[in-house]
């Protein structure tokens, strides 16, 4: 059919994505091995209607601004958007959507998954057994650390930090939370907001579940390992450089904090290669949201973001409202 609207797919994503667009544009998905370079994308939103990228791929100024006039929409194929540069989309009136809501479980689980599993050295024990080494183990090796009525230390009470801290019911937990806002959700479940050095200083588990932000660029650094209990875990589903990779190293390392569930990094892909000869920490390679209904549910989401956009409708989950008014 002539004159239908492009829309370019930046990745290899859930089938249901492209069935929906087609139904409606002209689609194209990108096909070849690896990510897609700066310039292919570039070159691709010089043309299209709209384009659906994800955390992994880089929207900057530069490429936006190269954007051809009939680019209406960046969708992002996931909750985190600082792959993108909102504010010059914004001046471009470009709408940018993101799926919220729909990995908000599947991420909480994770990060319990990465905590459990640091707490209670599975990746290590996983890694024992595949070595082959004598099992000869007395009943004073391989011990972890304590869960049940220890304290969680929630930073970022947003949907994924409240999901995961509601999941600690079953431990019977004691809760510090550290945001810009007070949740009452949390606090109808006794959980009492603090500052993050009272959080850092008095949580055996810390969980990260901010967004990534100028402001929390190195949240956790080296002063924060500091003041964290030597027995602690942290864990981190947010984005990699909310923590300092390096002072992180270090203080695993010296046993500043005992543990890591590390589902990102500050270099992604590239993870700092004495992580990978630790024991004491568990990796994961950006899969949190990685679940049929999460991963599914962020396709329907974002082919139906994309569909009001080209519509002229205001998308469910949009990220720049400004562009309407
Ligand atoms: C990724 C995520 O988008 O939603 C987010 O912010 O980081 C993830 O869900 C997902 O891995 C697809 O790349």
């Amino acid at each position: 059919m002539a004159n239908r609207k492009k829309v370019y797919v930046a990745l290899t994503l859930p089938k249901i994505l492209a069935e929906m667009l087609e139904r409606e544009y002209e689609v194209e998905v990108y096909d070849r091995k690896g990510p897609i370079s700066k310039e292919l994308l570039g070159e691709k939103m010089r043309t299209v209607d709209a384009v659906v990228v994800s955390a992994s791929i880089a929207v900057p100024r530069d490429v936006i601004e190269s954007a051809g006039p009939c680019l209406k929409a960046i969708v992002n194929y996931g909750v985190g958007y600082n792959n993108i540069d909102v504010e010059a989309a914004t001046e471009r009136k470009i709408m940018v959507t993101n799926t919220p809501d729909v990995l908000t479980d599947a991420t909480a689980t994770f990060a319990w998954c990465l905590m459990l599993a640091a707490a209670r050295r599975v990746g290590e024990g996983d890694r024992f057994i595949r070595s082959g080494k004598p099992w000869n183990l007395s009943p004073c090796d391989f011990w972890g650390r304590d869960i049940t009525g220890r304290t969680l230390g929630v930073i970022g009470t947003g949907r994924i930090g409240t999901s995961f801290a509601l999941k600690s019911r079953g431990f019977d937990m004691k809760i510090l939370y550290h945001d810009v806002a007070r949740s009452e959700t949390l606090e109808k479940l006794g959980a009492n907001l603090v500052s993050k050095e009272e959080l850092l200083r008095e949580s055996d588990f810390v969980s990260l579940h901010v967004p990534y932000i100028p402001a929390t660029h190195h949240l956790i650094d080296a002063r924060a390992f500091e003041i964290m209990k030597p027995t602690a875990i942290l864990v981190n589903c947010a984005r990699g450089p909310v923590v300092d990779e390096k002072a992180l190293v270090a203080a695993l390392k010296t046993g500043q904090i005992w543990g890591a569930g590390l589902d990102v990094y500050e270099n992604e892909p590239v993870v700092s290669p004495e992580l990978l000869e630790m024991e004491n920490v568990v990796m994961a390679p950006h899969i949190a949201s990685a679940s049929p209904d999460s991963r599914e549910g962020m396709a329907r989401l974002a082919a139906e973001n994309c569909i009001a956009a080209l519509a002229g409708k205001r998308p469910g989950a949009l990220v720049n409202p400004e562009v309407l008014g």
